[in-house]
Parts: C-alpha cells; structure tokens; sequence
C-alpha cells in the first residue's frame, strides 16, 4: 500500500480517540531547529498548487517535547498560523533567542494531499560574518532512513543526526535504531536511542554523552535508522568548520538482514491468531503463504529487554502477489501492535516498496508474535513470502 504515513496515524490513533479527524491533515516535521548563540532559523513555504491552502500550522518545541516561544516576522507565541494562496510563498525568520535553543517544528496542514513545499535554512554567523548556512527540505515521518556516513577525527570531519518521536503520530515511547553499515555491506555497530512522544535528540554520532558510538574516531559507509512506529530524520555534516545537509533517503539497507543457509522453516495451517501461533526460536528463514482471503500467519518467539530483532519479507521483490504487512505484537497487550510496517519504503517507484521490514529493540521480557497478512486482506496460492527474522 502506498501510504505509510496514514496507516501508522489509523493505528495508532484508531485506538485512542476513534473520533478524531485522523484523516484529512499531513504533518511534516523540521527534526531540528536552532537559535541564538550565533544560529538563526528561516522557514520559507511555497504553495505549489492551485488551490489556496488556509490553516497552515507550524508548532514549536523543545527538545523534551515542551512548547517553545518564538518571535518571528509574523508575531510571537508558540505557534504560528497562516494561509497560501495558490501560488503564494511565505518565509517565516525567527528572532534569535537570547540563549541557545535546540528543538524541532511540526507543521500541521489542513489536507493530506496539501501542495505546500517547505525548506528550513539554519544559518551559523559570528560578528557578522555568515560561516555556515545549510536547507533541509520538511522531512516526512517514516519507518526507515539511510544515508551516508563519515567520521575522521584527524581531518575533523564528523556527522550528526537529528531525532525525532513525533508526538502527532501517537506512537507512545519508541526506540530508534541505528546501523552502521560498513562498505561490504556488513553492520560495523548498532545502537539504540529511546525517544519519549515528542522527544527530539541532536548531536554527534560519536557523541559521549548520547551513548551511540562513543568513541567512534574513523568511519566511512552509511547509517540505517529504523523506529518502529515512525520517525523524523535529519542529518548534517560537518568538514572541519564548514557543514552542510545529508539526503536521508527513505528506506533502510535490507542486505544485512538477509538470512542464508540453515534448514527453511515451513508455514504450517492454521496459524492465524495468537492462539495457533507457530513457535520459532532463533534466526530462521521461514517460507509461506497468505493462501486464502483474509488469511494471516502468525509466529510466535521469546524475547528479553533489550533484544535487537529484524524481519524482512521478501515477497514482491520475489514475483509475489502479496502486498505484505508485518506487525509485532507483544504478550501483554494482543489489540496494539509494537511494530508496524506495510513498505520498506525502497525503491518509491517499483514493487519491492511494498515488501515489508522491522527492526527494533523489545521493550521487556516476554513472549511476542510475528503477524503477517496481505495489505487488502487478498490471499492465494501466487500470495507466497519468505520471512527472514533474526533472533539473539
Ligand atoms: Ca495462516
Ligand atoms: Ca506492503
């Protein structure tokens, strides 16, 4: 299915306020903003299309997720509201706080499909002098995230990130992860970073104190974030005292995921709830089937706190017909997934979007289940996948 974004928001709000207008607004996130001490911030939005787009909303928050004032050209508060006629910009400057603020922008808009383009420019200057200035276009949340990656601490190159749970998308605490994947394709580390609703966490990769990859002084590949409920992502980098932004390209690097070798687990019928779950342990390679309409597999394992899990479907990417979901669920509540992911979101044009892929960190000790069905609930014998799930 082609829309991520709104299904996390189905599930994750259907469950909490079934009368919320869950449909009918986009949000899209600057994951990192900077004033005062020499940073200023420009947000600049251009209505593309032909219609005029009233209602636009830009929130402000620090990074533990409380509100944050701003004065800006069009007044102060800790949001700011306006409309674009069709065709019509806007550019929003920021005056610079007193002390230093970090934090991160929602922008709410009134339509899902709104036309709106937004680019946020930070801008470093002292006495004057503009040193660095960089945009970043809004980022959409999402489930995956890569993009390059160097750190030299010789030659004083490094790379930060900007995290963000976003709070709209009412996942609850989430933690994030990230893959440092080294140029043969193999993960060099993997760390995690839990993220309260809206918390926003910025700062060096090898950052002490943010607990990463402390200590990291030479790398060269790529990183792949994932969250398991959906998040936003920035990256910036910086050459000596010079930076600039990153692409975060939609999607995580699946080859390290891929499992090969062993003995293939079979699907087994029926396995389509809780109760007929398939018991797995370990990594395996299982093949099946979603063989009928409305049919789901189930496989059920034992994790503790802390464990790094990944499953990956391989199903279109295949010649199937299954448009696959995944969700993981955990043993103490079976009605709200944990993990959700319908589209790896690789290759936005083809059919490997629709395959599926979850990497994250489980919450506690307990024992948790593997979902698998077809977006549409459509099913058959050409519905065929092969599930690779790593387990410690
Ligand atoms: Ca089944
Ligand atoms: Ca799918």
């Amino acid at each position: 299915m082609r829309r991520t974004l709104e299904m996390i928001l189905l599930i994750s709000l259907s469950c909490v306020v079934l009368s919320a207008p869950v449909f009918g607004q986009r949000y899209t996130f600057f994951p990192h903003l900077a004033s005062g001490g020499g940073w200023t911030s420009e947000l600049r939005f251009a209505n593309q299309g032909i219609s005029d787009v009233m209602g636009i909303k830009i929130t402000f928050y620090n990074s533990d997720g409380s509100l944050l004032m701003v004065e800006s050209n069009l007044g102060a508060g800790t949001d700011i509201s306006f409309s674009l006629p069709k065709g019509a910009n806007q550019m929003i400057r920021i005056s610079p706080h007193s002390t230093p603020v970090s934090g991160y922008a929602v922008i709410t808009y009134p339509s899902e499909v709104s036309p709106v383009r937004a680019t946020e420019i930070y801008r470093y200057a002292q006495r004057d002098t503009v040193l660095a200035e960089v945009g970043v276009a809004q980022q959409e949340a999402g489930s995956h995230f890569s993009f390059p990656v160097e750190i030299d601490s010789n030659t004083r190159i490094n790379t930060a990130v900007g995290l963000l749970n976003p709070a709209v998308l009412g996942a609850g605490a989430q933690t994030i992860v990230l893959n440092l994947i080294k140029p043969d394709g193999n993960i060099q580390a993997t760390a995690t970073k839990v993220l309260q609703p809206g918390e926003h966490y910025a700062g060096y990769l090898n950052d002490a104190t943010a607990n990463l990859f402390p200590g990291l002084n030479s790398f060269t590949g790529v990183l792949s974030v994932s969250s398991p409920l959906g998040a936003a992502v920035v990256a910036l980098r910086q050459d000596a005292d010079a930076f600039g932004g990153i692409s975060t390209d939609s999607g995580p690097l699946m080859g390290p995921f891929l499992l090969s070798g062993g003995t293939v687990f079979y699907s087994l019928e029926p396995n389509d709830n809780f109760v007929q779950a398939q018991t797995i342990s370990g990594s395996k390679i299982i093949s099946g089937t979603i063989g009928t309409l409305g049919d789901a597999d189930i496989y059920k394992f034992t994790g503790r706190k802390g464990d790094l899990i990944s499953v990956l479907c391989a199903a279109q990417s295949n010649g199937s017909d299954l448009d696959s979901v995944l969700e993981i669920y955990s043993n103490s509540d079976l009605k709200k997934p944990i993990a959700y992911n319908d589209q790896n979101g690789l290759a936005p044009q083809g059919d490997p979007l629709n395959d599926s892929f979850i990497q994250m960190a489980l919450p506690e000790n307990n024992t948790y289940f593997i979902k698998v069905y077809d977006y549409w609930h459509d099913g058959g014998s050409s519905y065929i996948y092969t599930l690779h799930v790593k387990l410690p």
